[in-house]
């Protein structure tokens, strides 16, 4: 059931490396060995345990990369969070509809969240950036997405790091 009223659903302008949740989400790519933007972000904050973890994950149970829309779970190393939450968000592509992948990525990072027993979540605007989604479809998105899963936790967060992607997320929680 999706859940109109918003509860546990919040929004922060700021910093996804900076959340003292029990999980953020990185915006990974299927190799799990880093990147730029949040990607990079985390990994250079949260040190090299993070990266440790990732490639024991590459040759025990990802050998050929995680695919889209799937998650995983490691260690947060330094960062003040508990876990991270690698998910592998679609590129946007104007040929072909990939929202279900995007979809997934949400959905499975919460079901990897329930699973480690996460209370609180942090998402940041998955796709949006490199991956180049428009940032109003992306905000419907998650913001559907996240509603119907929002229940089992104490808090699910948006960290929006400028000013307009934390406007078009707002708007799309106020309905607006
Ligand atoms: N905290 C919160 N949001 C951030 C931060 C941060 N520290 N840094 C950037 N953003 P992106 P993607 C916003 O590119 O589109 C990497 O190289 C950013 O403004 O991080 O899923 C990976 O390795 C944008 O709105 O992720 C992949 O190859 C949003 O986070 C690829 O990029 C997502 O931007 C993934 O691309």
């Amino acid at each position: 059931m999706p859940n109109p009223t918003n509860a546990g659903v919040t929004i922060v302008r700021g910093d996804i490396t900076e959340q003292d949740v029990d999980a953020v989400v990185n915006a990974a790519n299927s190799s799990l060995l880093g990147g730029g933007g949040v990607d990079g972000a985390i990994h250079r904050k949260g040190g090299g345990d993070i990266l440790a973890e990732c490639r024991e994950l590459r040759s025990s149970s990802h050998p050929d990369g995680l695919p889209t829309g799937q998650a995983v779970a490691t260690t947060a190393g330094r960062l003040p969070a508990r876990r991270v939450i690698h998910t592998v968000g679609p590129v946007w592509a104007k040929s072909e509809d990939r929202s279900e992948l995007l979809a997934s990525c949400y959905r499975e990072s919460l079901r990897v969240a329930r699973e480690s027993g996460a209370r609180t979540v942090a998402f940041p605007a998955i796709s949006t950036g490199v991956y180049g989604w428009p940032l109003d479809d992306g905000a419907r998105i998650a913001v559907a997405t996240v509603r119907e899963e929002a229940d089992d936790f104490d808090e699910v967060r948006f960290v929006l790091f400028d000013e307009r992607s934390y406007e078009i997320f707002a708007a799309e929680l106020s309905g607006r």
